[in-house]
């Protein structure tokens, strides 16, 4: 039995988010256009390197991620991560109407760039947004004091921007305009 903080499993996680969103290459993997990689190949290429991992980790890890990172596919032959991407993929997400307030969790720091620019994809598929202030606290806490941004999406929305909401409920868009963004 696999326990909830067992760190190992963590550790897989992390690697997982790694290989799977950003650099499949560095254990000779390779993703669909989809951003599937088979699961049998995973596992063997995990060996490979030394990181011992089986299906009922995987499955482990997929139904208990803290953000449900990942996904399988209907018949568990393959994996993604949901969202996160920096590598080209396409996750034929619907699009979405999104709420009325979207929420941006970044630090101090980028501020004068975001005033200037609005937001932008930086080296990821998409700008993340969320859908509510506590889960953007979290996300800008991970670089310092969290400052969270207001983002005024119904009127984005109404002006033509699309928006896409991933399988684990993280709201994607392309670029959010410094006009729509209250800081
Ligand atoms: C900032 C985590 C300067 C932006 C989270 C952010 C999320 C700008 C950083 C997911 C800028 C990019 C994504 C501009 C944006 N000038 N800085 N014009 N526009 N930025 O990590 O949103 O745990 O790519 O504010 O929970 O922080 O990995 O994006 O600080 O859902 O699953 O540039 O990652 O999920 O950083 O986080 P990121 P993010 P996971």
């Amino acid at each position: 039995m696999i326990s909830k903080d067992n760190k190992i499993t963590k550790g897989i996680s992390k690697l997982l988010s790694y290989i799977l969103r950003h650099s499949p290459e560095t254990i000779g993997l390779k993703l669909d256009e989809n951003g599937w990689a088979d699961v049998d190949e995973l596992i063997a290429k995990f060996d490979l390197y030394d990181r011992r991992i089986d299906i009922e980790q995987l499955e482990y890890i997929v139904e208990n991620n803290d953000k449900k990172r990942f996904a399988f596919n209907a018949d568990k032959t393959k994996i993604r991560a949901n969202q996160g991407h920096s590598i080209s993929v396409e996750l034929n997400l619907n699009e979405t109407e999104p709420l009325a307030y979207l929420y941006h969790g970044t630090v101090e720091k980028f501020l004068s760039n975001i005033k200037a620019l609005g937001l932008q994809k930086m080296s990821r598929q998409h700008v993340h947004l969320s859908p509510d202030k506590e889960t953007a606290t979290k996300v800008g806490g991970r670089r310092g004091k969290p400052v969270i941004l207001t983002i005024d999406s119904g009127a984005m929305y109404r002006a033509g921007y699309k928006f896409y909401l991933s399988e684990n409920k993280v709201w994607l868009t392309d670029l959010v305009p410094a006009e729509y963004i209250t800081f």
